[in-house]
């Protein structure tokens, strides 16, 4: 006898998933999930960059590199919708807050030349996402001039468009534009699912209590989980 519960009617038993995820387990479909890569950019990222230019030890971001590429070949596989952001300007500056450029009284800041181009200027070789992680030609890539990725993006748009219901979330850095966009996914209706190894922080007590801040309270921002129990049910293994 079939299930004719009205929930049960909605799901598609090829494309339904459940992962183990903090603070409950957490049902989604591959159909209406998303994979978005926060900033994962040469400048937060790589030695030599804007982020190792502040005084940042880059290798605690780093360790995000491979378990984000396991992901993202998993979420390929299935087929999942992929979008890609990047935080950075106009080379006019014209979109950054004064506020934004004035902020840290800093030698280097956001459109000054840097090691790597213009420091946060689109175009800029800086402004890139690594290599390791570079979108395919059909995944979308978001700029965004702010932390959050839905304030003055298109993302909302591309999300409605294909029906998503679930993001999982990868990138740098987790208490800035990770936390930001969570927020705002979570206001919207989204239901969030960050992947614990595959967000970094310069800071390792903002790691942890950051990761925390997502899953206290039954959820109050949403679910945390690991890169391999992620694959694992996105694979169904
Ligand atoms: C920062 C970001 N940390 N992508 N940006 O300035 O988190």
């Amino acid at each position: 006898m079939p299930d004719m519960r009205p929930d049960a009617l909605d799901v598609d038993p090829e494309t339904s998933r459940i992962v183990e995820a903090e603070p409950y387990p957490l049902s989604f479909d591959l159909s209406t999930t998303a994979l978005i890569i926060i900033d994962m950019q040469r400048d937060f990222l790589e030695p030599g960059g804007f982020g190792e230019l502040l005084g940042n030890d880059v290798s605690l971001l780093r360790s995000t590199i491979q378990p984000t590429k396991d992901v993202l070949e998993a979420a390929r596989s299935a087929g999942l919708t992929v979008i890609h952001t990047r935080e950075g300007h106009r080379p006019d500056l014209m979109d950054a807050p004064s506020s934004k450029l004035a902020r840290g009284n800093l030698d280097l800041g956001i459109g000054d030349e840097g090691p790597m181009g213009r420091i946060l200027v689109r175009g800029e070789e800086g402004h890139n996402i690594i290599p390791e992680l570079a979108p395919l030609a059909n995944e979308p890539v978001v700029d965004k001039p702010g932390k959050g990725a839905f304030f003055e993006t298109d993302l909302q748009l591309l999300l409605q468009n294909k029906n998503i219901e679930t993001i999982i979330i990868c990138g740098v850095t987790t208490e800035v534009c990770v936390h930001t966009t969570v927020r705002e996914a979570n206001d919207r209706g989204y239901e969030c699912l960050v992947l614990e190894d595959c967000v970094g922080s310069y800071f390792p007590e903002f790691q942890r209590i950051g990761i925390e801040m997502i899953k206290a309270q039954g959820g109050i921002f949403g679910w945390v989980v690991n890169s391999n129990s992620a694959i694992s049910a996105l694979e169904r293994k």
